[in-house]
This record gives structure tokens, C-alpha cells and sequence, in this order.
């Protein structure tokens, strides 16, 4: 944070005077659930989005990256604000902005010159995105003196998000805002609630990157939308076997028919759907059934059989859902092979990470096994496979510090 607030000064001839951090997440189970009403169990971790602000008189924001790579930029405090090309790295901070200059009635908003910085792995499904939103929001609220609830402040930011193109659910600004050292967060949704999960002290995270970038702002967010789109038809398809009223989502039909089991559920859609439609309404069904299963088995300390769910879980993804791909696949079954609990992609898929559950004692063993079939045969001579794989902890949620003289 030092360096952080040096750069600051040097770049603005002036001190900061808040730093905003938010967190990535890493979800354990409950892949793409949030957008269908259904529960996810992530967990924030300690990789963060900072950004170093002073207010401006005016409603103007200056915008810097500490990373060259990400060019600064300005812009009008607004609730219309002109979006940058897709997948620009600004369109998340104009994001948060727009969405709360739409939520919130003021004569006039103060802007700021900000710096940004941070260590969440960018495209590697851990929500540097969403990071990047949170931090935004605190950072901006603060200069505007405002402090809404952090339920309220994630509902708003999930559809504010939405800006960026992607009709994304709720779970990454939840588990960024309400994250809580050392657990996991069993999030529900409409309306948002979240119950923390102690994990058993002697477990381990591991997040091993793909090499395949989840790049959901550009290529991948076709994709995904069009998941969203796929079950909002199966929706449709439940509405004429079910003889039911219009269903806002999947939630919503597992509200109504609480003693249908998913595969009956499955069954019925399939005499009324396109096949792919009906694939993916079972990953989303059982896929909900692992999280309400695997909140208890954790709760109970019961790793192995939590572990199991993870597996089943990417099984679903990959065969269902058909979000996995080649090198997540190869990354889970080395770690099965190298004795982890539980192994998943993790996040929308298309690349990014796999999630690994271990013992402890387990973790360097397991590092081992992966660089040497994994990160060895694809890194060119002297890459470091430790910045593709990196041991996470449960960490607390977003903050916005003000810094004193
Ligand atoms: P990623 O792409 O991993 O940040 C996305 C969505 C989540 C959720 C997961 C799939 C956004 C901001 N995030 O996460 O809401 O749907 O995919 O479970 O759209």
C-alpha cells in the first residue's frame, strides 16, 4: 500500500486521501447458479484491487493504472456514461459510477484523481472484474459521502456490471463486499443473503491457471450470455409442461415444485426442449443440490465428501454446461492423481483457473506434481510456473480506509 500511495504523489503532486480495496473470489461450488436464483458458495481471497483516491471539486475523474499496460483515461461522472471499446479495462470503473449516480439522487457528484493497482490474476476467473467494480464503488462513495448497506451495495452493483455487456449474476460483488476471513460465503439470491462458513483450519486453496485466458469481457461473453439465454428458455420449456405461470428463473421453479427431484424435473424438460437446453437446465439443478449438500459437509468438517462434490461439480460443467475445455480437464485430473480432495474449474470457465482442495501437508507435494505435468511441458525455459499456481487464503471483504496525516 506504501508503494501504492508513493506512486500516488508522484503521479498527482498531491497525497491520497482514501485507499479502496476489494478482493477476488474464488468460488468452491455453485457455477452458474447466481444468474438462475440459485445459491453459490465462494470464498474472497487475499489478491485485491486497490485504488488510491483524493476527491475532486468537480464531477471529472481522472483514472491511472500502475500497470502501463492499462492506459489512463477521463471521464464525466454520470448516469450515462459513454462505454469504452468492449472488454477496455476502464468500462468496469465506469460501471460502478454509472451505477451509482443512477441509485442515488445528488445535486452534483464529485469526481477524483484515482490510481489503481492490484494483484488479482487478470482473465483467470477470480473476479478481478468485479474487484475492479467494488473498489470502484467504495472509491467513489467515499468522495461522495455516501454509505449504503454492503447487501444493498452488492445488489446495485451486480446489475451495474451488467454495463460491461455481460448479464452476469450476482455472486462476485457479494463474495467481494461480504467476504469474512477464514470462511466460505453460502450466497442466495433475490433478495441476497449470505451465511458464513467456517473452513477447517488445517485445508488448503490452490488455483492453478489454465494458460488459457477466461477472457469473458471479449470472446467469452457470447458465450455466457447465451447460457443465460438457454435457461431462460428452460424456463419457457417448464412454463407449457408444468402448466405453470411465467417462471423469473430456475430458483423460481425449484420454489414452486419443492418435492420434483431435479432429475424428474430433467425428464419432464426433455419431451418439450432442444437437448442442449435441457443439459444445461441439469447442471443448474443438481449444481444447486451441490451447493445445499456441500455448505453441510463443510460445516461438518467432512473434506472428503466435500471434495467429491467439487469433482462431480466440474463433471457437470464440463459434459452440461459446456464450459470446461481441454487444459481445465487435464488440470483436474492431475489433481485427482496427486490425491486433492476436490478439483473444479472455477468461475464462468471457457480457461481461467481450476480451484484444488487440499490437506495442508498435502500442498507442496500437490505444486510439485502439477509443474511437473502440467506448467513444465507448456512454460518456455526459465517461467516460473509460481505465477500460474498460487495458494489462496479466505480473506475479509472490500474497505475503504480514509488516510489520516
Ligand atoms: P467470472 O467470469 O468468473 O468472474 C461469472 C459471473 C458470475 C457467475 C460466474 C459463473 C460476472 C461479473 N460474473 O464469473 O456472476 O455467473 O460467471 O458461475 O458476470
Amino acid at each position: 500500500m506504501r508503494a501504492l500511495i508513493e506512486d500516488f504523489e508522484q503521479r498527482c503532486c498531491r497525497a491520497p486521501r482514501w485507499v479502496a480495496a476489494a478482493p477476488g473470489r474464488i468460488n468452491l461450488l455453485g457455477e452458474h447458479t447466481d444468474y438462475n436464483g440459485l445459491p453459490v458458495l465462494p470464498v474472497a481471497i487475499d489478491r485485491r484491487v486497490r485504488i488510491a483516491l483524493a476527491e475532486r471539486d468537480d464531477a471529472t475523474l481522472r483514472v491511472a493504472n500502475a500497470d502501463p499496460d492499462h492506459a489512463a483515461f477521463s471521464f464525466e461522472a454520470s448516469n450515462a456514461i459513454e462505454p469504452g471499446p468492449p472488454g477496455a479495462w476502464g468500462n468496469y470503473v465506469k460501471a460502478a459510477v454509472q451505477g451509482i449516480v443512477q441509485a442515488f439522487e445528488r445535486e452534483r457528484w464529485r469526481g477524483g484523481d484515482w490510481l489503481v493497482s492490484g494483484d488479482v490474476p487478470v482473465a483467470a476467473g477470480l473476479s478481478s472484474s468485479s474487484a475492479l467494480v467494488v473498489a470502484s464503488a467504495l472509491a467513489f462513495l467515499a468522495a461522495n459521502d455516501l454509505h449504503p448497506s454492503r447487501i444493498e451495495l452488492a445488489e446495485l452493483l451486480a446489475v451495474a456490471e451488467r454495463y460491461v455487456g455481460t448479464q452476469g449474476g450476482g455472486m462476485d460483488q457479494a463474495a467481494s463486499l461480504l467476504g469474512r476471513a477464514g470462511h466460505a460465503l453460502r450466497i442466495d439470491f433475490f433478495p441476497l443473503r449470505t451465511r458464513a462458513v467456517r473452513l477447517p483450519e488445517d485445508v488448503a486453496l490452490v488455483a492453478c491457471h489454465s494458460l488459457v485466458p477466461a477472457a469473458k469481457a471479449a470472446g467469452a461473453r457470447d458465450a455466457y450470455n447465451r447460457r443465460v439465454s438457454e435457461c431462460r428458455e428452460a424456463c419457457r420449456g417448464f412454463e407449457r409442461v408444468l402448466d405453470t405461470p411465467p417462471l423469473v428463473n430456475l430458483g423460481e421453479l425449484v420454489e414452486r415444485f419443492p418435492d420434483r427431484r431435479p432429475a424428474e424435473l430433467v425428464e419432464l424438460l426433455s419431451t418439450e426442449a432442444d437437448p442442449d437446453v435441457v443439459r444445461r437446465c441439469r447442471h443448474v439443478l443438481t449444481e444447486a443440490q451441490r451447493v445445499y449438500r456441500g455448505e453441510r459437509l463443510l460445516a461438518d468438517g467432512d473434506l472428503e465428501g466435500f471434495g467429491r462434490e467439487m469433482f462431480a461439480s466440474h463433471a457437470s460443467c464440463r459434459d452440461d454446461y459446456d464450459v470446461s475445455g481441454p487444459e481445465l480437464d487435464e488440470l483436474v485430473q492431475i489433481a485427482a492423481d496427486a490425491g486433492a480432495l476436490g478439483a473444479r474449474l472455477t468461475g464462468a470457465g471457457f480457461g481461467g483457473c481450476t480451484v484444488n482442495l487440499l490437506r495442508r501437508s498435502r500442498v507442496e507435494p500437490f505444486l510439485d506434481a502439477v509443474d511437473r505435468s502440467f506448467y513444465r511441458p507448456r512454460l518456455g525455459r526459465g517461467e516460473d510456473p509460481g505465477r500460474r499456481r498460487f495458494v489462496l487464503a479466505a480473506s475479509a471483504g472490500a474497505e475503504c480506509v480514509e488516510l489520516k496525516d
